[in-house]
């Protein structure tokens, strides 16, 4: 039986679930890194990893429901797919394009996540093209008087894109039960967040389109956790939509062919790496008696033994037959 915690600022969630939030968060982290290393062994063919990211993704994909609520994700959210249920496995066996991988039979670009099961729906490389398709669920949903909700995941770069406003409006005149997070991690690609939008809070924009819109520190699990979950109850109550820019930063390059020397300091990434959201919240739960230095080391081993069993399984598994490289782009005939 799991007690609700007391400790103050924990949301409500049990010391289970806060060990839990802080499990996905490292599992994220190191699922990440893994994929990079096995990108510099000349293993995977590309990474994009969402290194800084873990409360942020980790924390809005807990508040949502998994299995009933949508996910329409980027290229950055390992945390929002292992978080609803996507394991190091499924996400390695499609980073190494291999025939097993449930996202695309290897034939899809990495970090492309989806699982008809859990509703992750695949997303497509152009930025922004699955914010339209979270508004369009939702309509769905509230067509067929469901109260499933659809969370759409971008970048502080997507946001500039007019399909994100028009996207925005739509589902403020019918008021939908859809989540914009916009994860602000100051740049797209090598341009910088002052150079992206004329303001400093992008949730100000939720105002012109009729909803709520908060701007959250990205780096603080349980502040994010408390957003989306106010968001949730909104959306399924039929409140319609809300919009959420969680502040965070990417603590590695765009993509293992980006070299982000080029447009930002060390000096910065290192400031950002010491607030990051992992150190925070494992200092937080050991103030808090929510588990100790040892329980926290106890649980990042048993998320490194996770992941390198699923290195194991995703290397030793066979690629897909060329044979079928076609397969789902056309017609088959019987
Ligand atoms: C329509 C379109 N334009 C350009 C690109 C190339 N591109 C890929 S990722 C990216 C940056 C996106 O930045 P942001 O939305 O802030 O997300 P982040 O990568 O920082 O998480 C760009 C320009 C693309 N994929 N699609």
């Amino acid at each position: 039986m799991v007690s609700v915690s007391d400790v103050p600022g924990a949301q409500g969630l049990s010391k289970d679930q806060l060990r839990e939030l802080y499990y996905k968060m490292f599992l994220a982290r190191s699922v990440g890194e893994r994929e990079r290393m096995l990108n510099r062994m000349g293993k995977g063919p590309f990474a994009v990893t969402g290194e800084g990211h873990e409360a942020t993704q980790v924390g809005t994909a807990f508040a949502m429901t998994p299995g009933k609520d949508w996910a329409l994700t980027y290229y950055r959210d390992i945390g929002v797919a292992l978080t609803l249920g996507m394991t190091p496995r499924d996400l390695l066996l499609a980073h190494l394009g291999r025939a097993e991988s449930i996202e695309s039979g290897g034939r899809n670009m990495p970090s492309h996540f989806s699982s008809v099961d859990l509703r992750i729906v695949s997303g497509s490389a152009p930025v922004a093209t699955q914010v339209p398709h979270a508004v369009g669920i939702a309509l769905a949903s509230k067509l067929r008087g469901l109260d499933e909700v659809a969370v759409a995941y971008f970048g502080d770069g997507a946001a500039s894109v007019g399909v994100v406003h028009e996207s925005m409006n739509l589902a403020g005149v019918h008021r939908l039960a859809v989540i914009f997070v916009c994860e602000n991690n100051q740049y797209a690609i090598s341009v910088p967040a002052s150079k992206q939008a004329a303001i400093t809070d992008l949730s100000i924009r939720a105002q012109g389109y009729g909803f709520p819109g908060v701007t959250v520190d990205g780096n603080d699990v349980l502040a994010v956790y408390s957003a989306a979950k106010e968001a949730v109850e909104r959306a399924r109550n039929g409140d319609g939509p809300t919009f959420i820019e969680a502040k965070t930063y990417r603590l590695v390059p765009h993509t293992s062919d980006d070299d982000d020397r080029r447009y930002r300091s060390r000096e910065e990434v290192e400031e950002w790496e010491k607030k990051g959201p992992l150190i925070r919240f494992r200092t937080w739960l050991e103030e808090n008696d929510v588990a100790s230095a040892s329980e926290i080391d106890e649980i990042e081993a048993k998320a490194m033994a996770e992941i390198d069993a699923a290195t194991e399984y995703a290397e030793a598994a066979p690629t897909p037959d060329p044979a079928t490289a076609m397969r789902h782009v056309f017609v088959e005939e019987e």
